[in-house]
């Protein structure tokens, strides 16, 4: 596999920024500086059918600490959850994103809470970027109450519609077409936003995404479909699954741009471009160069289909926090103090919310068949939260039959036709509805 490496000698002494003095920023408060920066990204983006964007990325002092803060958060969630997890305190499936951090980050820095994203199993940090709360996730992994998903979804459906979080899909590439459906429903009602759906490298040799990416293009549907390419899917290297692992180029007639994913500034970057671009001309496809520390889930150690100095090089030249600790301290933007003491505070944070999820309770037993089935339709719709919510977001235009809302999620559930129900349960409906039995009660 080849690493794009994050050359701390030529990104980091790169002259567009002029460093400034050290009593300059100690007179400011490190939180919320807003002087312009420019920065260039680590390496040049690749492009298909379009220009690329330019390396030199507008960022702040206050964006940077930022980017530091919440990938720490991030980092520390998902190793407090490894533990939960082995500690049998989190039963069931768990996808860890620790080294993937900068795509989550980096996406919401170019783009708005009233853009939609959608993406696979490995969902915990791309919904605290989108303003989850800590409880929230270690409350739903533990399976309580006060979980996103009120404890019924588990690790792999973690939701926040109300800032544009449509899930946490355990089928593999299935929140690709769902994501275009987002897409329609966006253009449809001229909001002027987007939606980026997340798949892995694995998820590109779907069919599905090529049908999808069809339909979008020939409708000029605001969808970005983003690849994060860990470079593994399971245990199986890219090069084992993919003749061509160039995936910003498999739209063929789709622009795509291929990127540094370890970058937060280059995902920045790129994703604001996507979004112009996908606003006046359609689809485009975003690949991002990323890594998984993890292994793919927690039953695998993730060290044998891959050597140990393999994931140490990543760690040491690629990792994402520490390029952006090493921006800040190259230019004086806060001290080596004050960096680890914003990671002591992430710690307390995080373990607080721990304490505090562990107090929540689970749900009632009689919470155990609620927004599984809607009453009084003949067929018993699925209608389970999480699956409310991708039939809403991907069939709404196309069904058009509305049933009554159910309250507890604000959602509407759809009446569809009984093939559809058929295809999309079979699909579907097993793992998403078995995410509360998991969550609570062990491996399936
Ligand atoms: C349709 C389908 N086939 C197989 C699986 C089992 N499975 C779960 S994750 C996975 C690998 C996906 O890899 P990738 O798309 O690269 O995502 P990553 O896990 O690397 O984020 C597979 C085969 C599944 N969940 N759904
Ligand atoms: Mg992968």
């Amino acid at each position: 596999m080849a690493l794009s490496k994050l050359s701390s000698s030529s990104s980091l002494s790169t002259n567009i920024l002029k460093p400034l003095t050290n009593s300059f920023f100690l007179h400011r408060p490190i939180s919320t500086d807003t002087t312009p920066l420019t920065i260039e990204t680590s390496v040049p983006f690749t492009s298909h059918q379009c220009e690329a964007p330019s390396r030199s990325v507008e960022t702040t002092p206050k964006e940077l600490l930022s980017f530091f803060r919440q990938m720490a958060t991030m980092r520390r969630m998902e190793i407090a959850a490894d533990s939960l997890y082995k500690a049998k305190l989190v039963r069931g499936f768990c996808h860890l994103y620790d080294g993937q951090e900068a795509v989550a980050i980096g996406m919401e820095a170019g783009i708005t809470k009233k853009d939609s994203i959608i993406t696979a199993y490995r969902d915990h940090c791309t919904f605290l970027g989108r303003g989850g709360t800590l409880l929230e996730v270690f409350s739903e992994l533990m399976g309580r109450k006060d979980g996103c998903s009120h404890g019924k979804g588990g690790s792999m459906h973690f939701y926040k519609k109300d800032s544009g979080f449509y899930g946490g899909h355990g089928i593999v590439g299935a929140q690709i077409p769902l994501g275009c459906g987002l897409a329609f429903a966006q253009k449809y009602s001229k909001d002027e936003t987007v939606t980026f759906a997340l798949y892995g490298d694995g998820a590109a040799n779907q069919g599905q995404l090529f049908e999808a990416l069809n339909i979008a293009a020939l409708w000029d549907l605001p969808a970005i479909l983003v690849c994060e390419n860990n470079h593994y899917g399971m245990g199986t290297a890219e090069w084992r699954a993919a003749k061509s692992p160039s995936y910003y180029k498999r739209g063929d007639y789709v622009p795509g741009l291929k990127v540094d994913g370890m970058d937060a500034l280059a995902v920045k970057q790129a994703c604001k471009f996507a979004k112009e671009h996908a606003l006046k001309n359609g689809p485009m496809i975003l690949e991002m160069d990323t890594y998984r520390y993890h292994g793919h889930s927690m039953s695998d150690p993730g060290s044998t289909y891959r050597t140990r100095d393999e994931i140490s090089g990543v760690r040491q030249e690629r990792d994402p926090i520490e390029r952006i600790r090493k921006l800040i301290l190259a230019h004086d933007l806060a001290t080596e103090k004050e960096l680890k003491d914003i990671e002591k505070e992430v710690r307390k944070e995080v373990d607080d919310a721990i304490a505090k999820a562990k107090e929540s309770p689970m749900p009632e037993p009689s919470e155990l068949f609620t927004n599984v089935y809607v009453k009084g339709y003949g067929v018993e719709l699925q209608s389970c939260a999480i699956l409310a919510n991708q039939l809403a977001v991907g069939h709404v235009l196309r069904t058009k039959r509305w049933a009554s809302p159910l309250p507890q999620f604000d959602l509407p559930p759809f009446l569809l036709p009984r093939g559809t129900i058929d295809k999309v349960t079979r699909g579907q409906t097993a793992p998403s509805y078995c995410g509360f039995a998991t969550s609570q009660s062990g491996d399936l």
